[in-house]
């Protein structure tokens, strides 16, 4: 798979770089083409042919753009947001920002005073340049046999139906909805009909607790809330209207009582007749919304305007409302989209991740829409009927950029070739990954079986504060190795720091973090702007500290390592530990719980709790399986922990600190490498924990 033709082209492009762009430091090395050759093995070359199409060509190309983007941001994006529809362009100043606590509160802000609406650049910028009667989304139900689509003019419609309801509702610009839908195509559509009206839309993930919902309700208050009222996911049937109603009769006993539940009917999975419904507050979608009229006028906002809450996990049980604005978002998720999946108008697309995350946000909705992107939105799980499926529909709509998940990969690896071999997969032309570090083999699974060995996978590392990709490979302009994300996007300068948050230079690793703003950066913590500071801007001052780990070798490429903080990865889920550990600690007979990650084959970490019961009360398999359950109602299935260990009591410092490093090294069953435990109050606590190890 390694040509070495490609590899000596290659090598002949890095030689004849102009000088000037050596000036790069993390970058240098990608021009050091006999550093490079000396590792020949860990390399994968795009093709010729790829990279002749490719929009950037050569390492050389992406180094040009790259350093005009750090030299002139306002000159490189300016010329990027040109191309979008501005009702008014922004005033002089492309960009303001202070990153440094020091001096005084962080704020970021792009194209201030530029009048812009992301929904109709998504839509009716698209159709105005003679692409409406191209199909936006095709939707692939649960049932192989299921299946619908929309084109762009058809969307638009669509989309206009329900902002006319919603402004019919009272919902205005600047009110909050919450969006608990599964993917159906009714999820894009009620975003964009928010962005259209200027309303701020918070989707939460419908694979969470009717509990977790209740404490987003009780954040944003939203005007109104939008459901279905069920889901078939594989074989099971999932009644997501009962967890509304439970989230929604617990946030009016607590003071926030919303006003309307729109409903989807979502027949395949439940009858309208079967439907629990409260008269007066509950609204059948289908009742309303297609009486509306399908043209609906666009609320013109700042760039600045917030477009969407998304709340996340941080170290606290306390989760984030993550606040994006309109512009700088717009402008970001459209041109990484672009670049890193080489896009052509020709391409289908397909990203499975789930609307209710951050990369549904900006890469099965924004960024794809906003470049007039064919976009496929499947409903049910990758493996059903069977583990062919993805490849089933990678053949029937000819996907040719396949984004997905590591953990994806793992378990579809692990099903077996023939699930795979069986389609043809002709069609595809790039692969995505995304969600956590995608370890070498499964990422040459993915390349060699998947692939072909003919498509470049971007291994595209960003987070929900990111808005966009950070660190990304680019289709075509350079060499890859597996299990690095490579080289930072336009306009993004990643530092490694270390403990005291100096920039460490050349080979190293350490905290990432990132110097200046981007345009896609996150504004604030909704409601709470000094927990934004605090969390990612005083850890290092001058930068916005990642929570991630990363190293960089001698070529310049960069390899993320996971989270330093006290977040866990599950299939690329990010959970709190406190989130989990407040969970298990509201069970009436657990006094104490520290929950630590732990490697897992498929889900690349798993959760590991132990547990410490109230005076008296003895371990039973029951109230292990009500311990699990416990954390599902409180936070979703997604969490429940794979491991619970009975603790008569934790290993704690003299002044009561959980010392989490010993738990992780017990999970692991690394018990030679505990360390010094004499800080402990009670040394002896760790021989109970590793004696009730396996019991
Ligand atoms: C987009 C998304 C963010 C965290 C992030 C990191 C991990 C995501 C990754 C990756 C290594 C990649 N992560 N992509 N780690 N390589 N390509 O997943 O957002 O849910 O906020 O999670 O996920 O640890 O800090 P989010």
């Amino acid at each position: 798979n390694l040509t070495t033709n490609n590899h000596l082209r290659h090598m002949e492009s890095m030689k004849s770089l102009p000088s000037g762009a050596g000036k790069i430091p993390e970058l240098n090395a990608v021009i050091l083409g006999e550093s490079l050759a000396s590792e020949e093995h860990d390399l994968v070359f795009p093709s010729h042919d790829f990279s002749k199409q490719a929009l950037v060509t050569s390492p050389q190309k992406y180094l040009e753009m790259y350093k005009r983007s750090i030299e002139d941001p306002a000159g490189f994006w300016s010329d990027i947001a040109s191309q979008f529809y501005w009702k008014k362009k922004w005033s002089q100043q492309v960009y303001s920002e202070n990153l440094d606590v020091t001096k005084g509160n962080i704020k970021i802000e792009w194209f201030k005073s530029g009048i812009t609406n992301i929904c109709y650049n998504c839509l009716d910028k698209i159709i105005e340049s003679g692409n409406g009667d191209k199909v936006a989304l095709h939707w692939e139900g649960n049932e192989p046999d299921v299946d619908d689509s929309l084109t762009y003019k058809q969307l638009l419609e669509k989309v206009c139906q329900l902002a006319n309801f919603l402004k019919q509702n009272g919902v205005k610009k600047g009110d909050t909805v919450i969006i608990y839908l599964p993917m159906l195509m009714e999820l894009p559509i009620t975003m964009l009909a928010c962005a259209r009206i200027g309303a701020v839309h918070s989707v939460v993930f419908a694979g969470y607790s009717s509990e977790s919902l209740f404490q987003r309700i009780m954040d944003c208050k939203p005007k109104i809330v939008v459901t279905c009222n069920a889901v078939k996911r594989g074989k099971k049937v999932l009644n997501l209207k009962d967890i509304v109603d439970a989230a929604l009769l617990e946030s009016s006993q607590n003071g926030v009582s919303v006003d309307s539940c729109l409903t989807y009917e979502n027949e395949s999975a439940m009858k309208k007749e079967d439907t629990k419904w409260q008269k007066g507050r509950d609204i059948w979608w289908q009742d309303v919304v297609p009486k509306c009229s399908t043209t609906c006028d666009v609320e013109w906002v700042d760039a600045e305007d917030p477009l969407f809450l998304l709340y996340t996990s941080g170290s606290t049980g306390k989760p984030k409302g993550v606040l994006h604005t309109t512009g700088g978002y717009m402008i970001y998720t459209a041109t990484t989209f672009k670049y890193a999946f080489d896009y052509k108008d020709s391409d289908i697309y397909w990203c499975t991740a789930d609307c209710g995350w951050i990369t549904g946000h900006s890469y099965v909705t924004y960024g794809p829409l906003l470049n007039g992107a064919t976009v496929i939105l499947y409903e049910g799980v990758p493996n059903y009927p069977d583990s062919g499926r993805c490849w089933e529909i990678v053949d029937k709509y000819k996907v040719t950029i396949f984004y997905t998940a590591p953990t994806l990969v793992r378990s579809l690896m692990r099903d077996g070739n023939e699930y795979v071999t069986r389609y043809s997969r002709k069609s595809l032309r790039v692969l995505g990954s995304v969600g956590e570090p995608i370890n070498p083999s499964a990422w040459r699974w993915f390349f060699n079986v998947v692939g072909d060995s003919r498509c470049p996978i971007s291994d595209t590392w960003w987070q929900t504060e990111t808005g966009g990709f950070m660190i990304t490979p680019l289709p075509g302009a350079f060499p890859q190795k597996p299990g690095s994300a490579t080289f930072p996007f336009f306009g993004v300068q990643p530092v490694i720091v270390d403990e005291k948050g100096k920039e460490i230079e050349g080979e190293c690793s350490g905290y990432l973090c990132v110097k200046n703003s981007w345009p896609g950066a996150f504004r604030t913590l909704y409601g709470d702007h000094e927990r934004y500071e605090t969390t990612y801007f005083k850890p290092f001052p001058g930068y916005y500290f990642s929570g991630d780990g990363c190293s960089r070798d001698k070529n310049g490429y960069h390899w993320l390592t996971g989270r330093v903080d006290d977040v866990i990865n599950v299939s690329g889920h990010r959970i709190g530990t406190a989130e989990v550990e407040s969970a298990l600690v509201s069970h009436p007979q657990c006094a104490e719980a520290a929950v630590v990650g732990v490697e897992h084959e498929v889900k690349g970490q798993g959760i590991y709790a132990f547990v410490t019961l109230v005076e008296g009360v003895p371990y039973s398999e029951d109230l292990r399986k009500s311990l699990v359950n416990v954390v599902r109602t409180q936070i979703g299935a997604f969490a429940a922990p794979d491991r619970i260990h009975w603790a008569p009591s934790l290993p704690k410092t003299r002044s009561g600190k959980i010392m989490r490093r010993i738990l992780r090294k017990i999970a692991s069953r690394q018990l030679d490498e505990l360390g010094d435990i004499s800080t402990l109050a009670d040394p002896s606590v760790v021989d109970q924990l590793i004696e009730l190890a396996d019991s």
